[in-house]
């Protein structure tokens, strides 16, 4: 029987950067998503299929309501097999905020890749972040980075895909 992989990946950024809004765009019609409301976490399920590597199952956690307020706990974070970064290209700040959310994720679980994305890439015209300054950052945080549009969907499916490889160490 080929094993199927299930991978626990953790949204991380600040507010309103467009973390479920990637969600959302990543599963599309296929929600199949609970809501643990004990710990405000939405969780969506996708099946991804890698070339090298077979199927995949995705559990994405997605922080909900007021915990998005709150901050993230450590149990959001455990058993984590990567994260994306994601910050809002028209606001700078929540660039800088990826250092911090990268440390939390390296204190609850060493050496889980992180991918950074730059989203809301349709908003060109007040881009307040550059290509260059992800690349920085990423490198510095040894992780990969893509700039994504939750809203027309440019390279959301490249994202979690990057990701899903890497949590196989591809
Ligand atoms: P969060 O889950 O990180 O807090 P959300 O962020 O997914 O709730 O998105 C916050 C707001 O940004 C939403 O707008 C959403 O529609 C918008 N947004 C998310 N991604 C993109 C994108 O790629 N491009 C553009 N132009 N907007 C985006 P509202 O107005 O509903 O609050
Ligand atoms: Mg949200």
């Amino acid at each position: 029987m080929a094993r199927v992989f299930q991978k626990k990946i953790c949204m991380l950024g600040d507010f309103a950067v467009g973390k479920t809004s990637l969600v959302r765009r990543f599963v599309e019609g296929r929600f199949d998503d609970r809501y643990l409301s004990t710990i405000g976490v939405k969780v969506s399920r996708r099946k991804v299929f890698l070339p090298e590597y077979g199927e995949m199952h995705l559990l994405l956690w997605d922080l909900a309501g007021s915990e998005e307020f709150t901050g993230i706990q450590s149990n959001y974070l455990q058993g984590a097999a990567g994260a994306l970064l994601v910050c809002d290209l028209t606001r700078r700040e929540t660039m800088q905020s990826l250092r911090k959310y990268a440390q939390r994720l390296e204190a609850v679980r060493p050496g889980a890749p992180v991918i950074l994305v730059g989203n809301k890439k349709d908003l060109a015209d007040i881009r307040q972040v550059a290509d260059a300054d992800l690349d920085a950052l990423a490198q510095e945080l040894q992780a990969s980075w893509l700039t994504t549009s939750a809203k027309s969907g440019e390279n959301v499916e490249e994202a979690f895909a990057l990701l899903a490889k890497r949590t196989l160490g591809g």
